[in-house]
Protein backbone atom coordinates (compact mmCIF):
# COMPACT_ATOMS: atom_id res chain seq x y z
CA UNK A 1 0.00 0.00 0.00
CA UNK A 2 2.53 3.15 -1.06
CA UNK A 3 1.13 6.47 -0.89
CA UNK A 4 2.30 8.72 -4.19
CA UNK A 5 4.37 11.62 -3.30
CA UNK A 6 1.56 14.35 -4.43
CA UNK A 7 -1.33 12.43 -4.13
CA UNK A 8 -4.31 13.62 -2.64
CA UNK A 9 -6.40 12.68 -0.01
CA UNK A 10 -9.89 12.76 -1.73
CA UNK A 11 -11.96 9.33 -2.11
CA UNK A 12 -11.68 7.46 -5.12
CA UNK A 13 -14.77 5.08 -4.62
CA UNK A 14 -15.82 2.60 -2.03
CA UNK A 15 -16.49 -1.06 -2.30
CA UNK A 16 -18.47 -3.94 -0.08
CA UNK A 17 -18.98 -7.23 -0.07
CA UNK A 18 -20.33 -10.17 1.91
CA UNK A 19 -17.96 -11.92 4.40
CA UNK A 20 -19.03 -14.21 7.41
CA UNK A 21 -18.50 -13.21 11.38
CA UNK A 22 -17.71 -15.36 14.20
CA UNK A 23 -20.73 -17.10 14.47
CA UNK A 24 -20.69 -17.98 10.73
CA UNK A 25 -22.98 -15.10 9.64
CA UNK A 26 -23.25 -13.01 6.53
CA UNK A 27 -22.08 -9.44 7.23
CA UNK A 28 -20.22 -6.32 5.33
CA UNK A 29 -16.87 -5.67 5.04
CA UNK A 30 -16.63 -2.03 3.50
CA UNK A 31 -12.90 -0.85 1.54
CA UNK A 32 -12.33 2.90 0.83
CA UNK A 33 -10.08 3.67 -1.76
CA UNK A 34 -8.16 6.56 -1.87
CA UNK A 35 -7.03 8.69 -5.14
CA UNK A 36 -3.49 8.82 -3.68
CA UNK A 37 -3.43 4.81 -3.63
CA UNK A 38 -4.25 4.34 -0.07
CA UNK A 39 -7.21 2.46 1.06
CA UNK A 40 -8.51 1.11 4.51
CA UNK A 41 -11.32 -1.26 5.18
CA UNK A 42 -13.17 -2.43 8.40
CA UNK A 43 -15.72 -5.71 8.84
CA UNK A 44 -19.61 -4.85 10.61
CA UNK A 45 -20.12 -7.04 14.10
CA UNK A 46 -23.39 -8.41 14.89
CA UNK A 47 -25.64 -9.22 18.42
CA UNK A 48 -27.55 -11.34 19.50
CA UNK A 49 -29.00 -9.95 22.62
CA UNK A 50 -29.88 -6.46 20.70
CA UNK A 51 -32.16 -3.81 22.10
CA UNK A 52 -34.80 -2.51 21.23
CA UNK A 53 -33.30 1.36 20.63
CA UNK A 54 -30.12 0.12 18.27
CA UNK A 55 -29.77 1.20 14.35
CA UNK A 56 -31.22 -1.46 12.39
CA UNK A 57 -28.77 -3.80 10.80
CA UNK A 58 -30.17 -4.55 7.28
CA UNK A 59 -30.40 -7.96 6.43
CA UNK A 60 -32.31 -9.38 3.38
CA UNK A 61 -34.75 -11.58 4.51
CA UNK A 62 -34.83 -13.90 1.95
CA UNK A 63 -35.43 -17.24 3.53
CA UNK A 64 -33.63 -19.28 0.28
CA UNK A 65 -30.53 -17.29 0.77
CA UNK A 66 -28.51 -17.28 3.91
CA UNK A 67 -31.42 -18.38 5.70
CA UNK A 68 -32.88 -14.76 5.40
CA UNK A 69 -29.81 -13.23 7.24
CA UNK A 70 -27.93 -12.04 3.83
CA UNK A 71 -26.54 -8.26 3.77
CA UNK A 72 -26.57 -7.88 -0.38
CA UNK A 73 -29.14 -4.80 -0.07
CA UNK A 74 -26.84 -3.09 2.60
CA UNK A 75 -23.77 -3.82 0.01
CA UNK A 76 -25.70 -2.22 -2.90
CA UNK A 77 -26.87 0.41 -0.79
CA UNK A 78 -23.16 1.25 -0.45
CA UNK A 79 -22.12 1.03 -3.73
CA UNK A 80 -24.63 3.11 -5.24
CA UNK A 81 -25.74 5.42 -2.96
CA UNK A 82 -23.10 5.87 -0.93
CA UNK A 83 -20.47 5.35 -3.16
CA UNK A 84 -21.19 8.02 -5.55
CA UNK A 85 -22.25 10.66 -2.61
CA UNK A 86 -19.02 10.35 -1.26
CA UNK A 87 -16.64 10.78 -4.43
CA UNK A 88 -14.11 13.69 -4.37
CA UNK A 89 -14.56 14.24 -0.57
CA UNK A 90 -11.23 14.38 1.46
CA UNK A 91 -11.41 11.13 3.67
CA UNK A 92 -10.13 13.36 7.01
CA UNK A 93 -13.38 14.94 7.68
CA UNK A 94 -14.55 11.98 9.76
CA UNK A 95 -17.67 13.44 10.98
CA UNK A 96 -19.16 15.79 7.92
CA UNK A 97 -18.51 12.53 5.64
CA UNK A 98 -20.68 10.36 8.68
CA UNK A 99 -23.49 13.20 8.78
CA UNK A 100 -23.88 13.03 5.00
CA UNK A 101 -24.27 8.90 5.29
CA UNK A 102 -26.67 10.04 7.91
CA UNK A 103 -28.48 12.55 5.55
CA UNK A 104 -28.44 10.33 2.69
CA UNK A 105 -30.05 8.29 5.07
CA UNK A 106 -32.49 10.28 6.59
CA UNK A 107 -34.49 7.97 8.75
CA UNK A 108 -33.82 8.54 12.83
CA UNK A 109 -32.96 4.46 12.65
CA UNK A 110 -30.59 4.36 9.98
CA UNK A 111 -33.36 1.42 8.29
CA UNK A 112 -32.89 3.07 4.67
CA UNK A 113 -29.65 1.95 3.69
CA UNK A 114 -29.02 0.24 6.86
CA UNK A 115 -26.91 1.24 10.05
CA UNK A 116 -24.41 -1.88 8.75
CA UNK A 117 -23.82 -0.49 5.60
CA UNK A 118 -23.27 2.90 7.20
CA UNK A 119 -21.13 1.59 9.53
CA UNK A 120 -18.62 -0.47 7.53
CA UNK A 121 -18.23 2.43 5.23
CA UNK A 122 -17.91 5.21 8.22
CA UNK A 123 -15.05 2.79 9.74
CA UNK A 124 -13.11 2.09 6.84
CA UNK A 125 -13.17 5.72 6.13
CA UNK A 126 -11.28 5.99 9.57
CA UNK A 127 -8.51 3.12 8.50
CA UNK A 128 -7.81 4.91 5.26
CA UNK A 129 -7.32 8.07 6.84
CA UNK A 130 -4.92 6.56 9.23
CA UNK A 131 -3.19 4.59 6.29
CA UNK A 132 -3.14 7.78 4.36
CA UNK A 133 -1.36 9.55 7.39
CA UNK A 134 0.76 6.50 8.00
CA UNK A 135 0.04 6.40 11.76
CA UNK A 136 -1.81 4.08 13.97
CA UNK A 137 -5.56 4.50 14.00
CA UNK A 138 -5.50 4.80 17.57
CA UNK A 139 -3.81 7.94 17.07
CA UNK A 140 -5.43 9.24 14.02
CA UNK A 141 -9.05 8.17 15.85
CA UNK A 142 -8.68 11.34 18.43
CA UNK A 143 -5.54 13.67 16.56
CA UNK A 144 -3.08 11.79 19.26
CA UNK A 145 -5.33 12.37 22.37
CA UNK A 146 -5.64 8.51 23.55
CA UNK A 147 -2.65 6.89 25.86
CA UNK A 148 -5.13 5.18 28.37
CA UNK A 149 -4.44 1.34 27.86
CA UNK A 150 -8.19 -0.53 29.13
CA UNK A 151 -8.98 -2.70 32.05
CA UNK A 152 -10.47 -5.61 30.25
CA UNK A 153 -13.69 -7.37 31.48
CA UNK A 154 -13.20 -10.67 30.42
CA UNK A 155 -15.63 -13.61 30.37
CA UNK A 156 -15.13 -16.79 32.08
CA UNK A 157 -18.59 -18.49 31.59
CA UNK A 158 -21.10 -17.26 29.13
CA UNK A 159 -24.67 -18.04 29.17
CA UNK A 160 -28.30 -16.39 27.87
CA UNK A 161 -28.74 -15.79 23.89
CA UNK A 162 -25.10 -16.67 23.48
CA UNK A 163 -25.14 -20.56 24.78
CA UNK A 164 -29.11 -21.70 23.98
CA UNK A 165 -30.10 -20.24 26.79
CA UNK A 166 -28.20 -23.02 29.19
CA UNK A 167 -28.02 -20.47 31.57
CA UNK A 168 -30.10 -17.52 32.10
CA UNK A 169 -27.44 -14.88 32.69
CA UNK A 170 -25.48 -13.89 29.99
CA UNK A 171 -21.99 -12.61 31.19
CA UNK A 172 -20.27 -13.87 33.99
CA UNK A 173 -16.42 -12.08 34.00
CA UNK A 174 -13.87 -11.26 35.63
CA UNK A 175 -12.05 -7.75 36.62
CA UNK A 176 -8.46 -7.74 37.66
CA UNK A 177 -8.86 -5.18 40.07
CA UNK A 178 -5.50 -5.40 41.70
CA UNK A 179 -3.31 -5.68 38.39
CA UNK A 180 -0.89 -2.63 37.33
CA UNK A 181 -0.87 -3.39 33.68
CA UNK A 182 -2.83 -4.43 30.71
CA UNK A 183 -0.37 -7.61 30.53
CA UNK A 184 -0.73 -8.27 34.61
CA UNK A 185 -4.76 -8.23 33.69
CA UNK A 186 -4.31 -11.03 30.60
CA UNK A 187 -1.95 -12.84 32.83
CA UNK A 188 -4.21 -12.92 35.26
CA UNK A 189 -7.27 -13.74 33.44
CA UNK A 190 -5.20 -16.53 31.81
CA UNK A 191 -4.61 -18.41 34.92
CA UNK A 192 -8.56 -18.09 36.26
CA UNK A 193 -9.69 -19.01 32.53
CA UNK A 194 -7.94 -22.47 32.66
CA UNK A 195 -8.23 -23.10 36.30
CA UNK A 196 -12.30 -22.78 35.74
CA UNK A 197 -12.10 -24.78 32.64
CA UNK A 198 -10.38 -27.64 34.46
CA UNK A 199 -12.44 -26.95 37.57
CA UNK A 200 -15.75 -27.89 35.54
CA UNK A 201 -14.15 -30.53 33.25
CA UNK A 202 -13.41 -32.45 36.60
CA UNK A 203 -16.91 -32.20 37.58
CA UNK A 204 -18.25 -33.20 34.81
CA UNK A 205 -20.09 -29.69 34.31
CA UNK A 206 -18.99 -28.83 31.06
CA UNK A 207 -21.08 -28.55 28.09
CA UNK A 208 -18.76 -26.71 25.77
CA UNK A 209 -18.33 -22.80 24.85
CA UNK A 210 -20.33 -19.98 24.40
CA UNK A 211 -20.48 -18.01 21.78
CA UNK A 212 -17.97 -15.77 22.86
CA UNK A 213 -15.36 -18.16 24.18
CA UNK A 214 -16.51 -18.45 27.88
CA UNK A 215 -17.75 -21.73 29.42
CA UNK A 216 -20.60 -22.96 28.81
CA UNK A 217 -21.65 -24.65 31.87
CA UNK A 218 -24.06 -27.46 32.83
CA UNK A 219 -26.08 -26.40 35.67
CA UNK A 220 -29.16 -26.42 38.12
CA UNK A 221 -28.84 -23.08 39.09
CA UNK A 222 -27.60 -19.32 38.43
CA UNK A 223 -26.24 -18.90 41.36
CA UNK A 224 -23.92 -21.96 41.06
CA UNK A 225 -22.18 -19.77 38.50
CA UNK A 226 -20.92 -17.80 41.67
CA UNK A 227 -19.25 -20.49 43.22
CA UNK A 228 -17.55 -22.09 40.25
CA UNK A 229 -16.28 -18.84 39.45
CA UNK A 230 -15.19 -17.68 43.17
CA UNK A 231 -13.64 -20.91 43.54
CA UNK A 232 -11.55 -20.59 40.31
CA UNK A 233 -9.93 -17.67 41.11
CA UNK A 234 -8.79 -18.92 44.47
CA UNK A 235 -7.08 -22.21 43.01
CA UNK A 236 -5.69 -19.80 40.63
CA UNK A 237 -3.86 -18.38 43.55
CA UNK A 238 -6.24 -15.19 43.82
CA UNK A 239 -8.25 -13.21 46.58
CA UNK A 240 -12.03 -12.82 45.22
CA UNK A 241 -13.14 -9.05 46.40
CA UNK A 242 -9.46 -7.96 46.50
CA UNK A 243 -7.25 -9.28 43.47
CA UNK A 244 -10.26 -10.09 41.44
CA UNK A 245 -13.74 -8.38 41.47
CA UNK A 246 -17.11 -10.58 39.31
CA UNK A 247 -18.69 -8.47 36.50
CA UNK A 248 -22.29 -9.20 35.02
CA UNK A 249 -23.90 -8.83 32.26
CA UNK A 250 -27.03 -9.63 33.15
CA UNK A 251 -28.59 -8.45 29.77
CA UNK A 252 -32.27 -8.64 31.38
CA UNK A 253 -34.01 -7.72 28.46
CA UNK A 254 -34.29 -11.09 27.38
CA UNK A 255 -35.54 -12.41 30.50
CA UNK A 256 -38.77 -10.19 30.50
CA UNK A 257 -41.65 -10.54 29.21
CA UNK A 258 -45.17 -9.31 30.19
CA UNK A 259 -44.02 -7.51 32.68
CA UNK A 260 -41.69 -10.50 34.59
CA UNK A 261 -38.62 -11.94 34.42
CA UNK A 262 -38.20 -15.26 33.33
CA UNK A 263 -35.68 -17.66 34.38
CA UNK A 264 -35.91 -20.55 32.74
CA UNK A 265 -33.45 -22.98 34.03
CA UNK A 266 -34.83 -22.92 37.29
CA UNK A 267 -38.46 -22.64 35.94
CA UNK A 268 -38.87 -19.34 38.40
CA UNK A 269 -41.06 -16.02 36.84
CA UNK A 270 -39.78 -12.96 39.17
CA UNK A 271 -42.05 -9.68 39.63
CA UNK A 272 -39.78 -6.85 39.00
CA UNK A 273 -39.60 -6.44 42.93
CA UNK A 274 -38.51 -9.77 43.10
CA UNK A 275 -35.82 -9.39 40.56
CA UNK A 276 -34.55 -6.72 42.59
CA UNK A 277 -34.41 -8.52 45.27
CA UNK A 278 -32.50 -11.06 44.01
CA UNK A 279 -30.24 -8.48 41.98
CA UNK A 280 -29.65 -6.72 45.21
CA UNK A 281 -28.56 -10.00 46.90
CA UNK A 282 -25.96 -10.99 44.88
CA UNK A 283 -24.36 -7.76 45.27
CA UNK A 284 -24.34 -7.75 48.75
CA UNK A 285 -23.70 -11.58 48.75
CA UNK A 286 -20.78 -11.82 46.12
CA UNK A 287 -17.64 -9.36 45.31
CA UNK A 288 -19.53 -7.80 41.86
CA UNK A 289 -17.96 -4.37 41.38
CA UNK A 290 -19.86 -4.06 37.99
CA UNK A 291 -23.37 -5.13 36.48
CA UNK A 292 -24.51 -4.59 33.20
CA UNK A 293 -28.51 -4.16 31.79
CA UNK A 294 -29.84 -5.31 35.58
CA UNK A 295 -33.52 -4.65 34.64
CA UNK A 296 -35.28 -4.23 30.98
CA UNK A 297 -34.92 -1.09 29.29
CA UNK A 298 -38.72 0.27 30.70
CA UNK A 299 -38.16 -0.70 34.15
CA UNK A 300 -36.02 2.67 34.96
CA UNK A 301 -37.62 2.89 38.76
CA UNK A 302 -35.25 -0.36 39.50
CA UNK A 303 -32.40 1.24 37.47
CA UNK A 304 -32.33 4.25 39.29
CA UNK A 305 -33.10 2.03 42.87
CA UNK A 306 -30.16 -0.01 41.87
CA UNK A 307 -28.02 3.08 41.10
CA UNK A 308 -28.86 4.73 44.24
CA UNK A 309 -28.48 1.99 46.90
CA UNK A 310 -24.96 0.30 44.99
CA UNK A 311 -23.79 3.02 42.58
CA UNK A 312 -21.11 4.48 44.94
CA UNK A 313 -19.09 0.72 44.95
CA UNK A 314 -20.91 -0.51 41.93
CA UNK A 315 -20.43 0.58 37.88
CA UNK A 316 -24.14 0.35 37.16
CA UNK A 317 -23.75 -0.26 33.19
CA UNK A 318 -26.41 0.19 30.46
CA UNK A 319 -25.68 -1.33 27.01
CA UNK A 320 -29.25 -1.90 25.99
CA UNK A 321 -31.00 0.87 27.87
CA UNK A 322 -28.14 3.37 26.26
CA UNK A 323 -27.56 2.01 22.48
CA UNK A 324 -24.09 4.01 22.49
CA UNK A 325 -27.16 7.09 21.68
CA UNK A 326 -25.93 10.05 23.38
CA UNK A 327 -29.90 11.20 24.01
CA UNK A 328 -30.56 8.18 25.67
CA UNK A 329 -27.45 8.74 27.76
CA UNK A 330 -28.38 12.15 28.59
CA UNK A 331 -31.93 11.05 29.72
CA UNK A 332 -30.48 8.49 31.68
CA UNK A 333 -28.50 11.06 33.22
CA UNK A 334 -30.90 12.79 33.94
CA UNK A 335 -32.82 10.42 36.05
CA UNK A 336 -29.89 8.81 37.48
CA UNK A 337 -30.76 5.49 36.08
CA UNK A 338 -26.84 4.16 35.75
CA UNK A 339 -23.01 5.23 35.73
CA UNK A 340 -21.52 3.47 33.05
CA UNK A 341 -22.21 3.21 29.38
CA UNK A 342 -21.62 0.41 27.33
CA UNK A 343 -19.97 1.47 23.96
CA UNK A 344 -20.82 -0.34 21.09
CA UNK A 345 -20.41 0.98 17.31
CA UNK A 346 -23.17 -1.10 15.59
CA UNK A 347 -25.77 0.42 17.96
CA UNK A 348 -25.82 3.70 16.43
CA UNK A 349 -24.02 3.27 13.29
CA UNK A 350 -20.90 5.65 12.68
CA UNK A 351 -17.28 6.25 14.26
CA UNK A 352 -17.85 10.20 15.01
CA UNK A 353 -21.92 9.37 16.77
CA UNK A 354 -20.07 6.52 18.67
CA UNK A 355 -16.66 9.23 19.63
CA UNK A 356 -19.68 11.81 20.38
CA UNK A 357 -21.32 9.34 23.27
CA UNK A 358 -18.13 8.64 24.71
CA UNK A 359 -17.36 11.87 25.37
CA UNK A 360 -20.49 12.91 26.47
CA UNK A 361 -20.43 9.60 28.88
CA UNK A 362 -16.93 11.22 29.92
CA UNK A 363 -17.88 14.35 30.61
CA UNK A 364 -20.77 13.43 33.22
CA UNK A 365 -18.08 11.73 35.50
CA UNK A 366 -19.37 8.26 33.67
CA UNK A 367 -17.21 5.02 32.80
CA UNK A 368 -17.47 4.24 28.95
CA UNK A 369 -16.54 1.03 28.07
CA UNK A 370 -15.94 0.16 24.49
CA UNK A 371 -17.31 -3.63 23.93
CA UNK A 372 -17.39 -6.14 21.17
CA UNK A 373 -20.36 -7.63 19.86
CA UNK A 374 -21.20 -12.06 20.35
CA UNK A 375 -21.18 -11.97 16.51
CA UNK A 376 -17.02 -10.46 16.13
CA UNK A 377 -14.89 -10.79 13.32
CA UNK A 378 -11.33 -10.76 12.74
CA UNK A 379 -11.37 -6.82 12.69
CA UNK A 380 -9.44 -5.07 16.09
CA UNK A 381 -10.85 -1.85 15.43
CA UNK A 382 -12.21 -1.11 19.08
CA UNK A 383 -9.28 -2.02 20.62
CA UNK A 384 -7.87 1.18 18.97
CA UNK A 385 -11.09 2.77 19.65
CA UNK A 386 -10.73 2.02 23.58
CA UNK A 387 -7.40 3.19 23.49
CA UNK A 388 -7.77 7.18 20.81
CA UNK A 389 -10.80 7.62 23.39
CA UNK A 390 -9.22 7.00 26.69
CA UNK A 391 -12.68 5.25 27.46
CA UNK A 392 -10.27 3.06 30.55
CA UNK A 393 -12.23 -0.16 29.99
CA UNK A 394 -12.66 -2.96 27.03
CA UNK A 395 -14.93 -6.08 27.17
CA UNK A 396 -14.91 -8.39 24.39
CA UNK A 397 -15.65 -11.61 25.44
CA UNK A 398 -13.48 -14.13 26.85
CA UNK A 399 -10.06 -15.25 26.51
CA UNK A 400 -10.26 -17.71 23.86
CA UNK A 401 -11.38 -17.90 20.04
CA UNK A 402 -9.46 -15.45 17.64
CA UNK A 403 -12.29 -13.13 17.05
CA UNK A 404 -11.84 -12.40 20.96
CA UNK A 405 -7.94 -12.53 21.20
CA UNK A 406 -6.96 -10.71 18.23
CA UNK A 407 -8.83 -7.37 20.15
CA UNK A 408 -6.82 -8.35 23.62
CA UNK A 409 -3.30 -8.93 20.99
CA UNK A 410 -3.82 -5.39 19.35
CA UNK A 411 -3.89 -3.27 22.87
CA UNK A 412 -0.56 -5.55 23.72
CA UNK A 413 0.73 -4.13 20.39
CA UNK A 414 -0.72 -0.70 21.26
CA UNK A 415 1.14 -1.27 24.80
CA UNK A 416 4.50 -1.42 23.20
CA UNK A 417 4.02 0.93 20.60
CA UNK A 418 2.99 3.54 23.57
CA UNK A 419 5.93 2.56 25.51
CA UNK A 420 6.47 5.11 28.27
CA UNK A 421 3.26 7.37 26.48
CA UNK A 422 1.16 4.61 27.51
CA UNK A 423 -0.90 4.66 31.03
CA UNK A 424 -2.67 1.91 32.92
CA UNK A 425 -4.95 2.78 35.59
CA UNK A 426 -6.83 -0.20 35.69
CA UNK A 427 -9.72 0.49 38.16
CA UNK A 428 -9.38 4.03 39.22
CA UNK A 429 -11.44 4.56 35.59
CA UNK A 430 -14.40 3.82 37.81
CA UNK A 431 -16.73 6.34 38.64
CA UNK A 432 -16.64 5.35 42.37
CA UNK A 433 -13.96 4.76 45.10
CA UNK A 434 -13.93 1.38 46.62
C1 LIG B 1 -23.73 -7.66 25.23
C2 LIG B 1 -23.11 -8.21 23.97
C3 LIG B 1 -21.70 -8.64 24.16
P1 LIG B 1 -24.62 -8.98 22.01
O1 LIG B 1 -24.90 -7.90 25.53
O2 LIG B 1 -23.09 -6.89 25.92
O3 LIG B 1 -21.57 -9.54 25.25
O4 LIG B 1 -23.89 -9.23 23.42
O5 LIG B 1 -23.58 -8.57 21.04
O6 LIG B 1 -25.27 -10.28 21.68
O7 LIG B 1 -25.63 -7.90 22.26
MG1 LIG C 1 -24.82 -6.42 27.28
Amino acid sequence: MMKSKNGSNKIKSIDAFQVFDSRGNPTLEAEVFLENGISGRAIVPSGASTGQFEKLELRDGEVKRFRGKSVFRAIENVQNIIAPAMKGLKVDEQESLDQLMCRLDGTANKQHLGANAILGVSMAIARANANDQGIPLFESLTGGEGSLLPLPEIQIIGGGAHSGGRIDIQDFMIICTSAQTYSDCLEMTFNVYHTCGELLASKGLLSGLADEGGYWPNFEKNEDVFDILLASIEKAGYLPGKDIHLSLDIAASELYKSGRYHLQLEDRSLSPEEFYQLIAGWCRAYPIISIEDPFEESDTDNWNRITTEFGHAVQIVGDDLFTTDIERVQSGYNHQLANSVLIKLNQIGTVSETLACIRQTQEYGWSPIVSARSGETEDAFIAHLAVASNAGQLKVGSFARSERMVKWNEVIRIERELGSAGNFVGVKTFPFHR
